[in-house]
């Protein structure tokens, strides 16, 4: 192939997407909780070993974008939008009340919003800092948040306390760290109730979001487990305004089984929202669209949601890869992240009314005859051939995720 002048790549990037076929229209992608957060759609690609490779867009722009795209909603930390500086102020009014024109224009709601307590230098000893106005300053920042919240509408706001923990150890009491943190959500919730109050809406679903690496060395309250015991532990104070945003690949950072994780919290009736992206088992926080790296592991995880009911959002917290332009963010990135969701989602509703999996489930609960439920080799011989079932529906499932289930065979 001869070399792509520059300015016959956009089109050849658009030509081939055209030829991948299957995107799904705006108004099927609209039907799902699909939130677009600013900071995924605006991040330039820059890290610790890397230059920036985009340009600055801002939250117009973003909006106007996910429109089009079909991407119903739209979610934002305070300082991915308003300055530092104005944060609590006049500034702070005005942008927010262009973000609601924004949204109204475009035809989008406001899902989430989260306080950013992990970027600004204020916060290098973690929100919940040995400095009193360190932890006053945090306090004002969750409560603020709460306000913009329920000035845009939305229904979530979410934590992830990337920087309550520490390099190294012994400066700090942990428990200690970890009252003063809850002391912080415990003013966001009370600021809820007042403002919900004298608004007439419903308070916010606080989402606690876990990490266990980065950017901290260490961090107090590393994955959803932990979460969910500082939930339960008695700091917080109103337990019941508080549950979880996992991440996947939060998950998969420490090992975990990602779909038991989510287990977890379904049990306890904790699973308020959901980040989604993909990556690497024990590795950092690549922050992968969906599907590009555990396809099958993905099914599982939508396939235990779509059978529970979960009904909460699914927000793209992903980063469009470095080397994709600006231009491939609206025409590559945003919308194939969409899609494969939403195939996979539809995967899963295949999975779940699979009459393979759906019979050899029943007979995997139904068990075996003839055992006597005091001796042990009689149960073992009761059911051993049905066990064969496990691999067989791992089997089937695989099928689906390719197609075979539909008639695709690879050379019989
Ligand atoms: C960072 C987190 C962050 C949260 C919101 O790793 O995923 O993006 O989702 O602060
Ligand atoms: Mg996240
Ligand atoms: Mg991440």
């Amino acid at each position: 192939m001869k070399p792509v002048p520059p300015n016959q790549q956009q089109a050849l990037v658009e030509r081939l997407m055209q030829a991948c076929g299957g995107g799904y229209s705006p108004e099927t992608r609209r039907k799902h909780f699909i939130t677009g957060p600013q900071w995924a759609a605006s991040y330039q690609g820059q890290a610790l070993f890397h230059a920036p490779t985009r340009t600055a867009i801002g939250f117009e722009d973003v909006i106007r974008e996910f429109a089009k795209i079909g991407i119903g909603y739209w979610c934002t930390h305070d300082t991915d939008v308003i300055p530092t500086e104005q944060l609590g102020k006049d500034g702070q009014h005005q942008i927010v009340a262009r973000i609601q024109k924004s949204l109204a224009e475009h035809g989008l709601k406001c899902s989430m919003v989260t306080t950013e307590t992990f970027y600004h230098e204020v916060f290098v000893a973690g929100p919940a800092a040995e400095a009193p106005e360190v932890r006053c300053y945090a306090a004002f920042r969750v409560r603020n948040t709460v306000d913009i919240g329920h000035e845009l509408g939305a229904e979530y706001a979410v934590y992830w306390p990337g920087s309550l923990g520490y390099y190294t150890q012994g400066a700090i009491d942990e428990t200690e760290s970890l009252r003063w943190y809850a002391d912080a959500l415990n003013a966001a919730c009370e600021r809820d109730i007042e403002i919900a109050k004298k608004k007439n809406r419903p308070t916010l679903k606080h989402c606690l979001e876990a990490k266990p690496f980065e950017p901290q060395g260490e961090i107090l309250l590393p994955t959803s487990d932990a979460m969910l015991g500082f939930i339960f532990s008695g700091l917080v104070k109103r337990p019941e305004m508080v549950g979880l945003n996992p991440e996947y690949l939060h998950e998969l950072m420490w090992g975990a089984a990602v779909r038991a994780a989510l287990a977890r919290a379904l049990v306890c009736g904790k699973l308020f929202h959901f980040d989604i992206n993909d990556g690497y088992r024990l590795k950092h926080d690549v922050d992968i669209a969906i599907g590009l790296v555990n396809p099958l592991d993905w099914l599982n995880v939508l396939v235990l949601l779509r059978s529970h009911g979960y009904n909460g959002p699914f927000n793209l917290d992903y980063k469009p890869p470095r080397t994709t332009s600006n231009a491939g963010v609206w025409a590559v990135s945003v919308p194939t992240m969409v899609d494969r969701f939403i195939t996979l989602w539809e995967m899963a509703g295949e999975v779940i009314s699979d009459p393979i999996i759906t019979e050899a489930t029943e007979a995997l609960k139904a068990g075996g005859t003839g055992a006597d439920t005091k001796n042990a080799e009689s149960i073992v011989k009761a059911n051993k051939e049905l066990l064969s079932l496990h691999e067989l529906i791992a089997h089937r499932i695989f099928q689906i995720l390719i197609g075979a289930h539909r008639g695709r065979t690879y050379s019989l």
